[in-house]
């Protein structure tokens, strides 16, 4: 079994910072579940563009307040505290912090540790060829 508090991630490699987030990487590859597992907070007054294309998430609010915008369709969903969202077609999104979001982040396949967005919104792939972690977040 594995245990471990939010504490033990934050000031480690594990918690992994960009000018519109840090996310706190509870459970990665390496822990083997199949799935990665973060504790992220947005930083309140960002929109952050996103396209997951080599994964799937699931996005789990907990704090705050905001909305993600499909831009498949146009829809805007209001984000509050017990709302989820699931990119399960690896919907191309917006993010809009109000006051900080702090989301419960599931991906799989599951991240490495160190990954930001590329410049199209996207994590590498980690089962492909393009396997390093790197981008612009
Ligand atoms: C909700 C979201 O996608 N935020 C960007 C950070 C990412 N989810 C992460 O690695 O925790």
């Amino acid at each position: 079994m594995i245990v471990k508090k939010l504490s033990d991630v934050i000031g480690t490699d594990r918690e992994v910072s960009t000018p519109h987030w840090t996310s706190r990487r509870l459970l990665l590859r390496d822990e083997g579940m199949g799935f990665s597992l973060h504790d992220t907070l947005i930083r309140a007054g960002t929109s952050t563009e996103m396209e997951y294309r080599h994964h799937l998430e699931a996005v789990y609010c907990i704090e705050g307040t905001g909305h993600v915008k499909d831009l498949a369709t146009g829809e805007v969903h209001p984000l509050v505290p017990g709302t989820v969202y699931a990119l399960d077609r690896h919907d191309r999104h917006v993010l809009t912090a109000v006051t900080e979001l702090r989301m419960v982040c599931v991906f799989t396949p599951p991240v490495v540790g160190t990954e930001v967005h590329d410049e199209t919104g996207a994590y590498p792939s980690t089962t492909g060829p393009e396997t390093r972690p790197e981008g612009r977040g």
